[in-house]
């Protein structure tokens, strides 16, 4: 696809549902009983995925666009797929699902894409087997294919290495179905839409900072789930509208949980004109309009607890300190190695393919500012929606047009993304 620079990005876009969210509605509308209607729902490859997985479990899904309906028995009624599951690129799908797996009396298999094949799962299987879980798969459990033959459960007491709402919720999903009671540890506090969402399906969990704690055997009730925008889709606009000149954009419903409003406190550090218009709530999910504004933009050091507030967010961000003033460092941002690609080496590989001046690190990287960004040559998502959509933004303030290679990627978070994109620009 080739891509070139705008003069200014104007007007107003409706971002389209959190994925993380709309995964965990139709999970749990699936473990209810009762129907569950979902309004707003993504409904791009990655939660298309989870629908399909569910299907193949019994569980009756009507979708229309972002309209979904979950006829849900209980999770008790769910039942042996006859085939793969397959969750195609899906990261949220495989690991949560393996947390309702492992509790459920049937055997099942468990598969995804090439990207999926590379990710680590132990991380997720380790936790599960302590609770008695029988999963097995290439590397003991490492990689997929993944079995998983169900089994009884008991409670454990996880302290987690890594923060991860992967890890927290699969550990408490096979909670649920444990005898007594499980708690996880973080290190750091990760999203917490499992826990919200659970509670909005009548589940009571307690929490304590970076500890939450769920008791087996609880029913969830259906419940009727508007999904916000997704703040790490509106990522890619608010970068947009700061760094492109005449710029001056509305991002209606965007979800404002603070586990994920860390792209929001790194914009307004760097000196962004942005602003929070209006907010609202739904199924404890704080949502508002966000209006941005070209900006001169500073350097900033990011790291620690803040780092799982934006993990997602890390490409668009990196892009961002290209076009501020002074060195920015990010930091504690190992876990971008796992994503749908190592983030640390396709960011930077493809941001020196426009020009810019980024050096990989350890745990993250440092980005030279302020450059002019040449581009005009060939950049590749290498298969990552986020990597996909940074480029795709990146081309809008190239001095050449650039040509993006596998830019399909992006249909797993946002199918509209350039149709978007198009919609607010005023090409030169
Ligand atoms: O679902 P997947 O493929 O893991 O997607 C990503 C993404 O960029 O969309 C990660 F690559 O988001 C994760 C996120 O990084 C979604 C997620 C969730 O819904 O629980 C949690 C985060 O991952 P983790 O490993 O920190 O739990």
């Amino acid at each position: 696809m080739k891509r070139e620079k705008v003069r200014a990005l104007n007007g107003e876009i409706h971002i389209p549902g959190d994925k993380s969210i709309s995964h965990r509605s139709v999970m749990f509308g699936a473990l209810a009983k009762g129907t569950t209607t979902v309004k707003n729902f993504l409904p791009g490859a990655d939660c298309l995925s989870t629908i399909d997985c569910f299907r193949k479990m019994g569980v009756q899904i009507e979708q229309n666009g972002s309209d979904v309906v979950i006829y849900g028995k209980g999770i008790d009624s769910l039942s042996e797929p006859a085939s793969l599951l397959d969750v195609g690129n899906s990261g949220t799908t495989i690991r949560l699902m393996l947390g309702i797996l492992a509790g459920r009396p049937f055997y099942s298999a468990v598969a995804g894409d090439e990207s999926i094949a590379k990710r680590p799962m132990k991380r997720v299987t380790e936790p599960l087997k302590q609770m008695g879980a029988k999963i097995d798969g290439r590397a003991g459990g490492e990689f997929t294919p993944l079995s998983v033959s169900g089994s009884s459960l008991k409670g454990i007491d996880y302290v987690s290495p890594v923060a991860s709402a992967q890890i927290k919720s699969a550990v408490l999903l096979a909670g649920l179905q444990a005898e007594g009671t499980t708690t996880v540890t973080e290190p750091h506090k990760s999203r917490d839409h499992t826990e919200r969402m659970l509670s909005a399906f009548g589940v009571e969990l307690s929490e304590d900072q970076t500890s939450v704690s769920i008791t087996g055997g609880q029913d969830l009730t259906a419940a009727d789930i508007f999904v916000p925008g997704d703040i790490s889709s509106a990522a890619f606009f608010l970068a947009a509208g700061a760094m492109v000149p005449n710029s001056s954009i509305v991002l209606k419903n965007v979800g404002l949980n603070p586990t994920r409003t860390g792209i929001i406190d790194v914009l307004q550090n760097m000196g962004a004109k942005l602003e929070i218009k209006s907010s609202a709530d739904s199924n404890a999910e704080p949502y508002g309009d966000l209006v941005i504004e070209t900006s001169s933009l500073k350097a900033v050091e990011i790291g620690g607890d803040i780092i799982p507030r934006l993990i997602d967010e890390i490409p668009i961000i990196a892009l961002l300190a290209t076009q501020a003033e002074g060195t920015t460092v990010i930091k504690d941002a190992a876990e971008l190695k796992v994503k749908e690609t190592n983030r640390i080496d396709t960011v930077v590989s493809e941001l020196r393919k426009l020009g810019a001046e980024i050096e990989p690190t350890e745990d993250g990287m440092k980005i030279y500012g302020k450059q002019t960004l040449k581009g005009g040559g060939t950049v590749s998502s290498h298969g990552d929606h986020r990597i996909g959509m940074m480029l795709g933004i990146a081309s809008s303030i190239t001095v050449e047009p650039i040509e993006i290679e596998q830019a399909d990627a992006i249909h797993v978070s946002y199918p509209t993304f350039f149709e978007h994109l198009n919609k607010l620009s005023k090409k030169s």
